[in-house]
């Protein structure tokens, strides 16, 4: 479990950091929707591993009334039933990289060859607008740190859209052919092919032709279809795209999930784990601060027609039952 630990007799001894992490480990039993209520979390990107889904999101901590996005750090929860949550010290922080600014927006994490990737959104120091980093880790719990001491993208990389903001949200997969693919956007959905390394581009950057398209794009793959998924207008509803090819084209399929009300966003995040398909999103429904800048992870099912088509999301306050 512990790769550094020594053992002393038939004593385990943990180092300092470990001990301080291990401290810092919480148990959340949700009891619906939103599942975490201590604190607020955003911009859910969801990883299966082993027998565990991971969740990592960004934390809002703007005070009320304030209303401009507040968030500094990443936050990661383990399940192995999406109902006991295991909260892990916060594995990566806006500080970890060292070129940045502040600003610990939506991110994805993802495995190849025993190591984690974990892209970000976060405002660059010094080249003006949002950049995406990167940042590796040997568990997927981390922590994490910087994978490349600097930026991966920047706003100079991409020109299709007159904003500083178009280089966020980044979701990422790798192909059954071991090509991987970085996606991102806002305004402009954009994407380019990964070096083996995951820490380099490898070929141009493409834009994406996708209707109303305004951020957050979740791409996955599921029998032989590329789904992508991406909040839309605004305040945003979730709605997605399909292809037989990930260079597309894609063929707009329609709303995914509807405008949550509470929050004008509403981030999403696919994945199949023991047997079930699960939307994972945020809205604004803890609390009475709870709100567009106070945002709360919420879980419900996600099914698929024969034709592999997705249902549109019911978002319940009950949310999942036990996974086994
Ligand atoms: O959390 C900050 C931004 O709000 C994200 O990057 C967007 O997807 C939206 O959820």
């Amino acid at each position: 479990m512990f790769k550094n630990f020594k053992l002393y007799g038939s004593v385990l001894v943990l180092s300092v950091a470990q001990l301080v992490a291990k401290a810092q480990e919480k148990i959340i039993v949700s009891k619906g929707n939103p599942i975490i209520t201590d604190k607020y979390t955003a911009d859910p990107a969801a990883y299966v591993y082993g027998d565990s889904v991971y969740l990592y999101t960004g934390h809002d901590v703007a005070p009320a009334p304030k209303n401009n996005y507040e968030m500094h750090e990443w936050l990661c929860y383990a399940s192995a039933d999406m109902i006991t949550w295991k909260e892990h010290k916060s594995p990566l922080n806006a500080k970890d990289f060292s070129w940045a600014k502040d600003d610990a927006w939506a991110s994805q994490v993802i495995e190849r060859d025993g190591k984690f990737y974990w892209y970000v959104a976060i405002t660059h120091g010094s080249i003006h607008g949002k950049s995406i980093g990167v940042a590796v880790a040997d568990n997927p719990r981390g922590p994490f740190k910087d994978a490349l001491g600097k930026a991966l993208i920047t706003n100079d990389m991409t020109t299709a859209v007159k904003i500083t903001w178009d280089d966020i949200d980044p979701t990422v997969i790798i192909d059954d052919d071991g090509q991987a693919y970085l996606f991102w956007g806002n305004q402009q959905c954009y994407y380019a092919r990964l070096k083996k390394n995951m820490i380099e581009l490898d070929g141009p950057i493409q834009k994406v032709n996708l209707p109303e398209f305004t951020e957050a794009p979740w791409i996955h793959k599921r029998k032989g279809w590329y789904y992508l998924s991406y909040a839309s207008q605004f305040p945003e509803k979730i709605v997605y795209a399909m292809s037989k090819n990930i260079n597309g084209p894609w063929e707009y399929k329609g709303i995914l999930n509807e405008i949550a009300g509470n929050s004008n966003t509403n981030h999403q995040s696919i994945i199949d784990f023991k047997g079930k398909s699960y939307f994972i999103y945020h809205n604004g429904a803890i609390n009475n601060d709870g709100g567009s800048y106070r945002r709360s992870v919420c879980i419900d099912y996600l099914n698929y027609n024969t034709d592999g088509t997705m249902k549109r999301v019911v978002m319940t306050s009950e949310g999942v039952k036990k996974a086994k």
